[in-house]
């Protein structure tokens, strides 16, 4: 009895520490940006990477961003107020063949204008599927990452497709493909540890970049 009410209390405190996370608006182009207020992180990744499942899940609210088994659904920046303190935006993801020549220029310019000269962003946090290290889509934005000198924290989502070691090999391959100091976060929407995992990794990052220290 006592252990089940202190399972039920831990879990409660654990659940109560994810920063509170609400949608604030939708951009199709750099001008419909909304004004800069606080250090922003991009979320960046390939069409389906699972960009939309990992903000529902890493944030625990599941109907924030929608999320689809279709490619090439999503073609606007949305912005989360996450906490007081950061905006976390969903960016369209990029690689998906089946989109139009113009859509696909709009898509490229919203994310190449929003991460090269928006004043208010902090870092990227770059998400990568497991099972696909070093494709042609995310070699070449990690060239364009490089590039634009943004502090990027990579994450490999749908973890569960994998056994262990299968997992630890991949993760191995992206930190020496990309030339990572750390191996990535490994993460999966079906697995509770993985957002813990993501959040100590978040703020030690987060803190070597703008100096905030815990939680927001
Ligand atoms: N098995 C598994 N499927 C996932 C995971 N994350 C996302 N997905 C699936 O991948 C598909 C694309 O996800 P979505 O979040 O819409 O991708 P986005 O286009 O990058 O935003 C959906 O069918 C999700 O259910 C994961 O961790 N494990
Ligand atoms: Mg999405």
């Amino acid at each position: 009895m006592l252990s089940a009410l202190y399972n039920y209390c831990t879990m409660e405190t654990n659940s109560n520490k994810l920063p509170k996370a609400v949608f604030i608006c939708s951009a199709a182009k750099y001008s419909d940006l909304p004004a800069p207020r606080v250090p922003e992180y991009a979320i960046l990744g390939r069409s389906n990477v699972g960009k939309s499942s990992f903000i529902n899940h890493v944030l625990g609210n599941r109907f924030l961003a929608r999320t689809s088994s279709t490619p090439g659904k999503t073609s606007l920046a949305n912005f989360y107020q996450v906490g007081s303190g950061m905006v976390w935006v969903d960016l369209p993801g990029y690689g998906y063949a089946r989109t139009s020549g113009s859509e696909k220029e709009r898509w490229s310019r919203l994310i190449a204008s929003y991460c090269e000269k928006r004043p208010s962003l902090a870092g990227i946090i770059w998400l990568m599927d497991i099972r696909h290290i070093g494709v042609k889509n995310d070699l070449e934005a990690f060239a364009w990452l490089s590039a634009i000198n943004q502090p990027v924290l990579p994450v490999l989502t749908k973890a569960d497709k994998l056994n262990r070691s299968q997992r630890a090999q991949s993760s191995k391959k992206a930190k020496d493909v990309f030339c990572f100091t750390e191996e990535p976060v490994v993460y999966s929407v079906n697995e509770h540890v993985s957002r813990e995992k993501f959040w100590d990794r978040f703020y030690v990052w987060r803190g070597g970049i703008t100096g905030v220290q815990g939680e927001p």
